[in-house]
């Protein structure tokens, strides 16, 4: 998704993109098909627990996988207030359903590279240099529907939405999140997006940029572990309600640093749009793949991160490479 040079910050670079999957560490062994991941449990006693974690809602085991009364409503508090929330402890997802969603992107993804191998476009991909990163390929090269490349080793694969297994439940229209839009946005509400962004090693950080102005939220899901320098995502805390440069100095002076959003398996954190925040640099022979969701008022579709006007690589045979401005001029 998102962000990308429409929405960036001043003196600011952005930077994204995409990454093949299944490329987690330590995974976990899978037991019991339908009990939900509780990384609390899992990390007990490891001295790796966040349960005194600023900007964070604990998910309790016994709440079965959603998003009780009591979290849901210090979840809204948070992300009207802060901007951002990280669930953890807990997961709305469980383990089989994690499982699943990882190999899927994973195929998505094997899917997609053989589609540009056979049409010529794996040079332009945002996998193709990453091993060397003074060739990692130039962003504006690959922009199609289905896989956007927003800085130099990323990638986003925004229209996931209609297939297996991301057309159901837990991913597709989760009333839990649903309900959270609803409350903080004060309106009826609906999921537009759900989508993977890979990070390829080598990738850089995308530049600390917000994903729009709309009133709409990014659910960012990591559904495997991931080492700690793979680049995650880091947020500015109130950066949502910061619409002028009086306001950004008023923050700083309160020395808010950004808050790494390091996601063990299962957990995620959710963002308004207008939260500045960055990809960071993915420094392992990693790939990273995060799932993402877009949440916001009925009807409402971005059509600036996700152009309509992108060729399709599924329905063109041959790709048609997009007019850049400077053709058009
Ligand atoms: O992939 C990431 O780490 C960040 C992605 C992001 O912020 C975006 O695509 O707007
Ligand atoms: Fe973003």
């Amino acid at each position: 998704m998102l962000c990308m040079m429409r929405h960036a910050l001043p003196q600011q670079l952005t930077s994204h993109q995409v990454a093949p999957a299944l490329a987690c560490i330590s995974p976990i062994e899978l037991k019991a098909s339908r009990v939900r991941v509780w990384l609390g449990q899992r990390f007990a006693g490891t001295g790796c627990e966040f349960a005194q974690e600023p900007y964070s809602v604990r998910l309790e085991e016994h709440d079965g996988g959603h998003l009780s009364k009591g979290a849901l409503r210090r979840a809204k508090d948070m992300l009207c207030k802060t901007g951002f929330v990280i669930l953890r402890g807990g997961s709305l997802y469980s383990a089989t359903e994690l499982t699943d969603v990882q190999s899927s992107t994973g195929r998505e993804l094997s899917r997609l590279k053989d589609h540009c191998e056979k049409f010529g476009l794996t040079e332009s991909a945002p996998w193709f240099h990453h091993r060397r990163r003074r060739s990692l390929s130039s962003p504006a090269e690959f922009e199609f529907k289905e896989a956007i490349s927003y800085s130099a080793g990323r990638l986003d694969m925004p229209h996931l939405i209609d297939k297996k297994p991301f057309n159901r439940l837990p991913w597709r229209s989760n009333p839990d999140i649903i309900q959270l839009c609803e409350d903080v946005l004060g309106r009826q509400c609906e999921q537009s997006v759900f989508g993977a962004l890979w990070s390829f090693p080598g990738a850089c950080e995308t530049g600390w940029h917000r994903d729009g102005e709309s009133p709409m939220l990014v659910v960012v899901t990591a559904a495997c572990d991931y080492p700690v320098d793979i680049g995650w995502i880091h947020l500015r805390p109130h950066s949502h309600l910061q619409t002028s440069r009086a306001d950004g100095e008023q923050t700083s002076r309160h020395k808010l640093r950004p808050v790494p959003a390091v996601l063990r398996r299962g957990e995620s954190v959710i963002f308004m749009y207008s939260c500045i925040h960055a990809g960071m640099a993915n420094l392992t022979n990693l790939e990273r793949c995060l799932l993402y969701s877009v949440y916001g008022p009925v009807g409402v579709y971005d059509t600036i991160n996700h152009d309509p006007g992108f060729p399709s690589l599924a329905i063109a045979e041959e790709p048609q490479k997009r007019t850049s401005i400077h053709d058009e001029l």
